[in-house]
């Protein structure tokens, strides 16, 4: 079945009435969407293993010198059809017409679905990805709580996994390469006019954890001089992020904001904001977050609150495997590009030689039910991805 078939069965699965998807780790719709991994993998003959984290992977055969495609199948909240799943189904899709044109593997091949990729509901990304390469620790990975407070290692339990089996996995160890491919995000290729790029570099990135703590008080009765509103060093904070990412040319982004107690008829007493910041190198990164962490700092102090910041996640830059990367672009005549979004393809790049191919998306909209690509580019990247299985299959 071909990727465009593929995609067209998960539709359904995490569509909000906002006409998004939001499929969350461990949530019913990722469950389903595991299930359905399952179905493939069994339908294509492939063997189906998960590894403690909840990556899961349908094997061509099995032992060493792996290679390794797929991408991930959860999403952010309200995200759009592609991001993970377009990876997922174009390398079952390739799998697939392999099998059918009577090819096989000189190695072993692994289709995977990392689990967690986005953190859309722990906050930390690539949680699946960085628990099997050791990148975080099993004890801080499954202390992360969700909006409702619910641990990951409650929600793993609550699913039928050990969560003492989390951490770095010997799976990866047969693994020597990994290729993902990736519905674009941003709006390079378009203007190009070519409907697969491979991937040079991902920006440094990464996520922080603001908390903006005040006196939580009565809106009505509280003169506005006798106030500790922590919203309001949280306010200072989201226009200092934009005026200094604009100014040196970098991203930084407030898109996760909880209000304590978040009545409208009460000062709130806390303000929790994330902060995703990314920016071209890491030195400009470090500086980037440093001056906003000094701007809240300073807005607190003027407001009588306090504000307390921690990195939660950071992925150094990710230069991808020189070797391969300029084997894809000479195999498929492909144009390369860098790209300021994260992959698990980033996580695994410090570990084996890793690449990436992006599929056109002609909107560059991504994270947003807007994200889009057309049936022609999505079976061009499936085109793109058999050859390269087979270059190096
Ligand atoms: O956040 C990212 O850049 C990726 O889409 N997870
Ligand atoms: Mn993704
Ligand atoms: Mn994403
Ligand atoms: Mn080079």
């Amino acid at each position: 079945m071909g990727a465009n078939q593929l995609l067209a069965e998960l539709e359904r699965v995490g569509r909000t009435r906002g006409g998004g998807y939001t499929r969350l780790a461990w949530d019913d719709a990722t469950m389903t969407l595991r299930e359905w991994f399952a179905g493939q993998a069994a339908a294509l003959g492939l063997e189906l293993t998960e590894d403690g984290n909840g990556n899961q992977t349908a094997w061509w055969g099995c032992g060493s010198d792996a290679l390794l495609v797929g991408s991930h199948l959860d999403s952010v909240p309200e995200g759009g059809p592609l991001d993970g799943p377009l990876g997922v189904a174009s390398a079952l899709a390739a799998v697939a017409r392999l099998k059918a044109s009577g090819w096989t593997p000189s190695r072993p091949l692994g289709v995977v679905n990392f689990s967690d990729e986005e953190g859309g509901r722990f906050g930390v990304a690539c949680l699946g990805s960085r628990l099997a390469t050791g990148a975080i620790t099993p004890d801080a990975a499954l202390a992360l709580r969700d909006a409702s407070g619910t641990s990951l290692g409650e929600v793993m339990r609550a699913r039928g996994r050990d969560p003492r089996a989390a951490g770095r996995s010997d799976w990866l160890g047969s693994v020597s390469q990994y290729v993902e491919l990736h519905v674009e995000q941003g709006r390079w290729l378009a203007p190009h006019g070519t409907a697969v790029g491979v991937a040079s570099a991902i920006w440094p990135h990464g996520r922080y954890r603001f908390e903006f703590c005040g006196e939580g008080n009565h809106a009505g009765a509280t003169a506005m001089a006798d106030r500790h509103d922590p919203m309001l060093a949280y306010a200072a904070t989201v226009l200092a992020a934009r005026e200094l990412a604009t100014s040196s040319g970098q991203r930084a982004t407030l898109g996760r904001v909880l209000v304590e107690p978040g009545s409208t008829n009460s000062i709130p007493s806390k303000v929790v904001a994330w902060l995703d910041a990314r920016a071209d190198a890491e030195p400009a990164l470090e500086a980037l977050v440093n001056g906003i962490v000094r701007r809240a700092k300073a807005a607190a102090e003027f407001d009588g609150t306090q504000v307390n910041f921690r990195a939660e996640s950071t992925t150094g830059a990710v230069e991808f495997d020189h070797a391969l990367r300029h084997r894809l672009a000479a195999l498929l005549d492909a144009p390369a590009l860098p790209t300021g979004a994260g992959h698990d393809a980033g996580i695994l790049a410090a570990k084996l030689p890793t690449a990436m191919l992006f599929v056109r998306n002609p909107t560059g909209i991504s994270h947003a039910p807007e994200e889009t690509s057309t049936p022609e580019d999505i079976e061009a990247g499936v085109d793109a991805l058999t050859a390269v299985i087979r270059d190096l299959g």
